[in-house]
């Protein structure tokens, strides 16, 4: 078949191949920031379906009987080409996950024919045009969907043994120091995402001097701080972790460990009596996550997620760990597993006999944070378009709000809302709207867990918002935006005078930059004091980046903080902000 048809015809094939992509992408389909044809914008390609580590790893073949041939050659590089660009939205699996399942009990049906055409043109549902995009080649479009009727290879489990063979620990505790070496100001420090660099860049808040570029795993991704603010914890995509010591004179890894082959998140004790006790992690692959020592990573329980998903109670194979938080109030680990939509409640006050509490919501659980009285953890069904309130005292669902279109809060953040009390907020990616919910049920509690108003901000593809107790200001930003004049800005509400609307800071050209290129201006973070906030300006690897601060009080440019050093910044993390859930 050739792959110039005219689009009417590949378009009647994908109107009769429907049910193939249907339902769990549904939600993207109407979303305001696809191009005129429907499909994922390059930038949320490149967000959704960024490469996954495991295209590295060995796997074991099976071949499906009604599967086209194939050599070795080309499975092992359409496995990569898998791996690199689709297991992100269909999953290692292929049983589905934001993307649609890709089983050879399906795909085998549809045989290769019909698979290009979906695979060339993309879908109305989201799919990628992987080939009018100029992304993938003929042969390759060919070659992929061969690949797919075969069965997919599995990567491997990734046990204890296979964690302790990577654990190392640098410094051990006794020979760290006893107190602080350094003259830092370690509360102002900014651990800052380098991402392809595969390093994070220590960034003294106060004088926006680099204090060290330490290397961390690979497309390190967040930063996480223990509760007494001394040990920095930062993860990358290949499941590494690597613990920072902020006393040693000049601060750097003192252990570090591989808890999986995929993973994104990390977080640290926080309740009383426990703390800087312990470490948690969650993998994407294998489905499971691991309660570390928190002095030295060591290993010590290690638990599976696969398991049911929420409503139509099917067994899912591989249930990736999104988000995780300590809680403030009791000993336990905030577990949110996407694919189930469950958040586990991990009491880890008795490793031995572990105690989970399992709370239901909705699938695709992703990234959330605390509202300001720290009891709830409100976290985006970024699929199902919602956000769970999970109260983290009793242990239950608080609410589940109907949001925007693909919600993602980051962390979200937190403010009282003149008429609604306090308000945690989250931006989306599918939509220009900030969604405001009421989070006091004592003083407000017609408010609580509701959607009490809607901002209406940008545009969509936004990932990150912030304001600060001592701010009067709401940072929203929207590198995902495919009009580089939103991906390059902040809109920046007053929240005490909300109706005003907002006001655009060019973040991106007070950067001064000398390439051209995307240049997205990513997470809003705050210094310790409230008054000013930073900006990462995100360019390509082999272009100049930098970090923007602002003054908080005037909307001014601040400082421009350029290094040849600081490759791809993407997130930032204030150490006392982190430490304590401030936002
Ligand atoms: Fe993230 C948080 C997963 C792409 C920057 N990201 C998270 C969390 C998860 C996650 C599960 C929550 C961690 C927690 O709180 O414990 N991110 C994923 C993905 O699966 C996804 C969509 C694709 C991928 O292949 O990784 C993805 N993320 C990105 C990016 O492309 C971003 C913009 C740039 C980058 O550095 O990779 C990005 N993610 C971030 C940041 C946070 C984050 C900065 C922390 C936000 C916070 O305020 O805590």
């Amino acid at each position: 078949m050739k792959y110039l048809a005219p689009m009417p015809f590949a378009a009647a094939l994908l109107l009769a191949a429907a049910p193939l992509w249907s339902s769990a992408q549904d939600a993207t389909t109407k979303e305001a920031e696809k191009d005129a044809a429907g499909h994922m914008t390059p930038a949320e390609m490149q967000y959704q379906a960024a490469g996954s580590p495991l295209a590295g790893e060995k796997m074991h073949p099976a071949s499906h009987p009604k599967a086209p041939p194939m050599t070795q050659a080309e499975f092992d590089k359409a496995r990569q080409i898998y791996f690199e660009r689709c297991a992100g939205c269909h999953g290692v699996l292929r049983k589905g996950a934001t993307g649609k399942p890709l089983t050879p009990d399906i795909t085998a049906e549809k045989g290769t024919e019909y698979l290009k055409v979906f695979i060339a043109y993309g879908s109305p549902a989201g799919m990628p045009n992987w080939l009018t995009s100029g992304e993938m080649d003929e042969k390759t479009v060919d070659l992929m969907a061969r690949y797919i009727q075969h069965d997919p290879p599995t990567p491997p489990e990734w046990g204890l043994k296979d964690m302790k063979s990577t654990w190392r620990v640098i410094v051990p505790p006794e020979k760290r120091p006893t107190k602080k070496m350094n003259n830092f100001n370690i509360d102002n420090i900014f651990s800052t995402t380098l991402r392809d660099s595969g390093e994070v860049a220590l960034i003294d808040g106060d004088t926006k001097q680099i204090i060290n570029i330490v290397k961390t795993g690979y497309a390190v991704h967040i930063s996480r701080v223990s509760a007494s603010g001394r040990y920095l914890f930062v993860i990358g995509r290949d499941g590494k972790i690597n613990m920072i010591d902020l006393w040693m004179e000049k601060p750097d890894n003192v252990a570090e460990i591989r808890i999986g082959l995929e993973a994104r998140s990390v977080e640290t004790a926080k309740a009383k009596g426990y703390e800087d006790k312990l470490v948690i992690a969650g993998a994407y692959w294998p489905p499971q996550y691991v309660i570390m020592r928190g002095d030295t990573l060591e290993p010590l329980k290690i638990v599976a997620t696969r398991g049911m998903v929420v409503g139509t109670q099917e067994y899912h194979p591989e249930p990736r760990v999104a988000s995780i938080l300590g809680s403030h109030y009791k000993p336990e680990f905030i577990v949110n597993v996407k694919e189930t939509g469950k958040t586990m409640l991990v009491d880890y006050s008795d490793l031995n006999s572990l105690k989970t509490t399992e709370i239901e919501s909705a699938p695709f659980l992703h990234d959330g944070g605390l509202d300001a009285s720290k009891r709830y953890f409100m976290v985006a069904a970024n699929n199902s378009n919602k956000i769970a309130a999970i109260d983290t005292k009793d242990g239950k669902l608080a609410g589940l709000v109907e949001v925007g279109k693909i919600p993602h809060p980051g962390r979200g953040t937190n403010f009282v809302h003149p008429k609604y009390g306090p308000v945690w907020a989250t931006g989306h990616l599918g939509d220009e709207a900030i969604s405001l919910i009421g989070t006091d049920p004592k003083k407000n509690k017609q408010y609580a867990f509701k959607e009490v108003a809607k901002l209406t901000g940008q545009g969509g593809g936004s990932l990150f918002l912030k304001t600060h107790p001592k701010s009067q200001h709401l940072y929203v930003d929207t590198p995902l935006n495919p009009e580089a004049k939103m991906s390059q800005s902040v809109a920046v509400f007053d929240t005490k005078n909300l109706d005003k609307g907002f006001t655009v800071l060019p973040i991106a050209e007070w950067a001064g930059l000398k390439d051209d290129g995307a240049k997205r201006v990513v997470q809003p973070e705050y210094n310790k004091a409230g008054d000013e906030v930073w900006f990462s300006v995100w360019s390509a690897k082999n272009k100049e980046s930098a970090i923007v601060v602002v003054d908080d009080k005037t909307l001014k440019l601040k400082n421009v903080i350029k290094d040849p050093r600081l490759v791809t910044p993407t997130g930032h993390f204030n150490v006392y902000n982190t430490q304590r859930d401030v936002y």
